[in-house]
C-alpha cells in the first residue's frame, strides 16, 4: 500500500494554465510572435525560462540575456495579477475531498509543481495546511519530464518512491513520475497519457481505495 500521495498542481488540484495562457499570450503578443491554444498545451508543466525560450523558438527570435530575463518576469508579474484573484472556489471539483480522504486515510501528501508561485497559490486556495511538504521549484537543476522533482518530493516526506503514488495531468510530468519510479495516476485522457499506470477524468473519480489494493 502506498505511504504518500505526490501531486500536481496545475491542472490536477486548480486550473492556472488558463492564466498562464493569458499572461503568455500577452508576452507574445508584445513580441507580434502568434500563441495558439497548440503551442499553450505544449507549455503545461515546463518551467517558466523554457516557456519563454519555446515562444521565442516558434516566433524565430533571439534575445539579450538581460532582455530575456526581462520578459520572463514580465510575464511572471501579469501571472501574479491573475491569480491574485483565486480563491476557493478555483479547486478543481474532487480535488479537496482527495486532500482530505488521502490524509485521513494517514498517507503524506506532497507537491511536486516546477511553479514558483506554487506556495502563493495553496495560500489562495486555503489548502496550504493539507500539504506535509511542497518542493522549492527555485532549488530544481531540472524541469520535468525529469525525475528530479518527484525524487525531491518523496525524499522530503521520507518516503521510498516505490511507496508513492505520483498525480499528473502532463505527458512530461507522467514521465517524471514513472522516472522516479512511482506509481502514476494520471488525469485526462488514457490516450494521451498512455505512459500512466491508471486515468481518471478528474480528481472527482479519485477513489483512494482503488489505489491501495
Ligand atoms: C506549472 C505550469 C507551467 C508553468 C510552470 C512554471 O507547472 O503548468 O505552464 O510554466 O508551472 O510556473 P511559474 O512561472 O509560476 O514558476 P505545474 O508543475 O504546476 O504543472
Ligand atoms: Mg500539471
Amino acid at each position: 500500500p502506498f505511504k504518500a500521495v505526490v501531486f500536481d498542481l496545475d491542472g490536477v488540484i486548480t486550473d492556472t494554465a488558463r492564466f498562464h495562457h493569458l499572461a503568455w499570450k500577452r508576452l507574445a503578443d508584445t513580441l507580434g510572435i502568434g500563441f495558439d491554444d497548440e503551442l499553450a498545451e505544449s507549455l503545461k508543466g515546463i518551467d517558466r525560462r523554457m516557456s519563454l525560450q519555446m515562444i521565442l523558438d516558434k516566433g524565430g527570435v533571439t534575445l539579450e540575456p538581460a532582455e530575456f530575463d526581462r520578459l520572463a518576469d514580465m510575464k511572471n508579474v501579469w501571472y501574479k495579477e491573475l491569480i491574485g484573484t483565486m480563491t476557493r472556489d478555483d479547486l478543481l471539483p474532487g480535488a479537496l475531498d482527495t486532500l482530505k480522504a488521502v490524509r485521513a486515510a494517514g498517507l503524506k501528501i506532497g507537491l511536486a509543481s516546477v511553479s514558483q508561485n506554487a506556495p502563493a497559490i495553496l495560500e489562495r486556495l486555503g489548502i496550504a495546511d493539507l500539504f506535509d511538504t511542497v518542493v522549492d521549484a527555485r532549488l530544481l537543476k531540472r524541469g520535468k519530464p525529469d525525475p528530479e522533482i518527484f525524487l525531491k518530493a518523496a525524499a522530503q516526506l521520507g518516503a521510498d518512491p516505490a511507496d508513492c503514488l505520483g498525480v499528473e495531468d502532463a505527458v512530461a510530468g507522467v514521465a517524471s513520475i514513472k522516472g522516479a519510479g512511482m506509481a502514476a495516476l494520471g488525469i485526462g485522457k488514457p490516450s494521451v497519457l498512455t505512459e500512466a499506470d491508471a486515468v481518471i477524468a478528474g480528481l472527482d473519480d479519485f477513489v483512494l481505495d482503488d489505489y491501495l489494493a
